[in-house]
This record gives structure tokens, sequence and C-alpha cells, in this order.
């Protein structure tokens, strides 16, 4: 059994060099994998699943390709792309999954979250995700015409952006108890999550047992991914371009 985890990807059509890699990971991992789960903010933005650009679609047909060759595919919500729902999924050939899930192999339990949830030291971003995350905000959202969620969708990168230059380094990392409550909460020995760019593999001792949080990167010029297969767990660095793997750490399930 092989899973592959990877997040924030923030596809976009200005970024065709990343979007191009995407593809050519795809292609690679398609002989190898039994499944992919991507955990969020696989698009810059996502404004609706009527949003059918050439662009988007191609994203869609690609995706299509792989779980046409057998791969099972898992989409879970970033902060980026929430309206993505059924529509995608089932164009896809893919299933979405809640954040958190709490994934059940046969020898282990793994929490997967996009990761923003443990944020919590940035209340003014806490209090936003709260607000429109709601049925009734996703629904309002929906209704308005297409034109007019792209426009929303750009100004909001755009206070995004402001909000974020604004703030220390140690607000946008996760909280430390947020962390120790998520694993408390779900009884999981591990958790994999992305969202803060902030690739790596952090032990957390709790009541003296050790807990494993593998942390996924953003994609630019080399990707992320983390890779599980039976008792190993890899943080795996790749450069788009050629998919060479750069870096490699390698971790041994307890
Ligand atoms: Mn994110």
């Amino acid at each position: 059994m092989r899973y592959r985890f990877i997040s924030d990807l923030h596809l976009d059509e200005t970024r065709p060099d990343l979007c191009q890699g995407f593809f050519s990971y795809l292609a690679r991992i398609q002989k190898d994998t039994d499944r992919l789960y991507i955990l969020g903010d696989l698009f810059e933005a996502w404004v609706g699943d009527d949003d059918l650009t050439d662009f988007n679609q191609s994203v869609i047909d690609q995706l299509k390709n792989l779980t046409d060759s057998g791969v099972s595919l898992f989409l879970m919500h970033g902060n980026r792309d929430f309206l993505l729902l059924d529509d995608f999924a089932k164009a896809t050939g893919g299933a979405l999954i809640s954040d958190p899930f709490v994934l059940e192999t046969q020898s282990t339990k793994i929490l997967l979250s996009h990761g923003d949830s443990f944020c919590t030291d940035d209340v003014e971003y806490q209090a936003f995700k709260a607000n429109i995350r709601k049925e009734e905000s996703i629904q309002f959202l929906l209704s308005l015409p297409l034109s007019e969620r792209k426009k929303m969708a750009k100004q909001l990168r755009e206070d995004g952006k402001k909000a974020t230059a604004n703030k220390s380094l140690e607000i946008m990392d996760v909280n430390q108890q947020a962390i120790v409550d998520a694993f408390f909460a779900h009884q999981t020995p591990l958790m994999i999550h992305g969202h803060t760019h902030r690739p790596n593999i952090h032990t957390h001792t709790i009541n003296t047992i050790d807990h494993f949080r593998y942390v996924l990167g953003d994609w630019h010029e080399v990707g992320y991914e983390i890779v599980l297969e039976s008792d190993t767990i890899n943080l795996i660095t790749f450069r788009l371009e050629d998919q060479h793997v750069t870096e490699r750490q390698s971790h041994r399930r307890q």
C-alpha cells in the first residue's frame, strides 16, 4: 500500500510551470499509488464548480486520468478552495473528505487536516473563517453571479496579503495547545497537515508519549509530498521541472 499526501499547490492559470509540474507529478505517481490525498488549497482560488475555464477543466481532466487509472483520490478543503464541491469531486472521480478527517490504516490512525484550524493565535482569521464557512454564507456566495464571485475572491486575496504582512511569524503558525488538543480529541499518534508552508516533522510529547506531526510545504519551484507505505512515512521534496527528489526526511512509525 502506498498513500500520498499533498497540499497547498495554489494552482493558478498565471503559473503554467507550476501546473505543468503538477501534471508531471500525477503522471509519475499513477503506477505506484493506491491513494492520493489533497489536503486543501489545490487552487489559489476556487469560486465555484461552475467556473469551468479551460485551465480549471485541464486540472479536472488530469485528475480524472489519475482516478481512471485506478488511484483513489480524496479532496479536503483549504481556506482558498472551500467552494470546491460535489460537482468538482464527481468530475475528477474523487471524493470530498471533511476537515479534520481520521484515516485508519491497518496498523494506525492518522489525523488529516488542512491546518488552518490550528492557527488559533490568528484570532482575526478564525473569526472570518467561522463566518464565511457557515452553510448560509456558502449558499449566499454560490447564489452570486460567477463574475461577482471572481471579483470577491480577488479582493479577498489582496486583503489577505495585507493582513499577512502585518502579522508575526508566530501568529501565522499553529498554536501548540491546539495541536495537543487535536491529538487528544482524535486519539491518533500521527497527524498530517499543510497550510503553514513550513514543511517539517515535529515530535509532540504528550503524557510521555511521542506524537508525530508531519507538515507539508507549498509548491513553487519544488513540490512536497508525504508518502506513507508499510511502516515508514517520508516527507519528500522534489523539483517540479524534472520531478527529481532533492530531499527525503524518513521516519519509521512507532
Ligand atoms: Mn491554506
